[in-house]
């Protein structure tokens, strides 16, 4: 069986998604798109043939051609789509955040559990990528022992001007917030956040520095910084009792030029996080076959976004605050 896939949104990410399907995922073709702006969604169509462009978001989701939904539309979309997609039955794959409310992302919660069946993954792409998936490995299988600390170094070298100090918490910091849940498998309790002096380069918006604090003592740090002017610079290690596991930059090839030995690194995340977007895309697809779930689920969208809210508070009182998200439904039992 073929899933037929219709794409809402294709501007960047959408685009993106477009080429990962498009380059070949087992068991689904790209079927329709739509966006607002007609011409981004005949660049898409344009890319192969038997491309649809549909009129309207909702239509797409009605359309009896298409099995599943990818949401790429601007944040305040994500919600009502994700919404119309569980009223049709259809399985959402909706990029972060899941609404760009708290009210939104409880809303999604609450419809997939009236419902009654499992149909959204939030695209937190991080869960997929091999550096972050050995470290779970390795935190599962107790090889290192207990985890002590994580620290994470999140780069962006370019940002739009509307990233503001808030905006590098809520939309970059917040990978770090979803991806510690993962892998720690526990809750983030508590949050302080220290903004640096600002970087001659922005003086709109600082870069923040945040410590987490897991339910079991775990403690997280996260510097996130719009400005670096060198390209795209993910980083994260792991201290656990007996040992260490760090990423690695992940290109595999380094240059011997000018006198220097190292690697490219590109502007932004879409290179970096390459091979965990195309495995996204391919467990996505498996999942909707195997009617079982993966990746974020609504209910971490939402603890994310709820992570990120508090942190905001935590910035704007500059004091450490307690995080409480709420009991997991069992409907979104591990
Ligand atoms: C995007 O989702 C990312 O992956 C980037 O790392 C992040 O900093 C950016 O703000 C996001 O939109």
């Amino acid at each position: 069986m073929t899933i037929k896939i219709g794409i809402i949104g294709c501007g960047v990410m959408g685009a993106d998604h477009a080429r990962i399907l498009l380059g070949g995922i087992p068991g689904a073709r790209l079927a329709a798109v739509h966006d607002a702006d007609p011409r981004r969604a005949a660049e898409v169509a344009a890319l192969a043939t038997g491309v649809r462009m549909v009129d309207s978001a909702l239509d797409l989701i009605a359309d009896r051609d298409v099995d599943a939904a990818l949401i790429a539309s601007p944040n305040e979309t994500h919600a009502p789509l994700t919404i119309a997609c569980i009223e049709a039955g259809k399985p959402a794959l909706c990029e972060k955040p899941l609404a760009s409310t708290l009210e939104g992302c409880r809303a999604v919660v609450a419809a997939e559990m009236r419902g009654g069946r499992r149909l959204v993954q939030v695209g937190f792409m991080r869960r997929f990528d091999p550096g972050y998936r050995a470290m779970k490995r390795s935190l599962d299988e107790q090889q290192l022992g207990r985890a002590l600390f994580f620290h994470c170094v999140h780069r962006n070298a370019v940002a739009p001007h509307y990233i503001t100090s808030e905006e590098t918490i809520a939309s970059s910091a917040v990978h770090e917030m979803d991806i510690a849940r993962f892998l720690l498998g526990e809750e983030l309790a508590a949050v302080t956040v220290t903004g640096a002096r600002v970087s001659r380069h922005a003086e709109a918006r600082q870069p923040q520095f945040l410590v987490m604090e897991s339910a079991s003592g775990v403690v997280v740090t996260v510097e996130a910084f719009v400005d670096a002017r060198y390209g795209y610079d993910v980083r994260a290690e792991l201290v656990c009792e007996e040992g260490t596991i760090a990423l690695e930059p992940n290109p595999p090839v380094s240059f011997r030029r000018a006198n220097r030995d190292g690697f490219d690194v590109e502007a932004d995340w879409r290179a970096r996080f390459a091979e965990a977007y195309r495995e996204q895309m391919r467990q996505w697809v498996a999942s909707i076959e195997t009617v079982r779930p993966v990746g974020s689920s609504a209910w971490d969208g939402y603890a994310a976004s709820a992570i990120a809210e508090v942190a905001l508070k935590a910035h704007a009182a500059r004091s450490r605050m307690a995080i409480d998200i709420g009991e997991r439904p069992a409907f979104y039992a591990a």
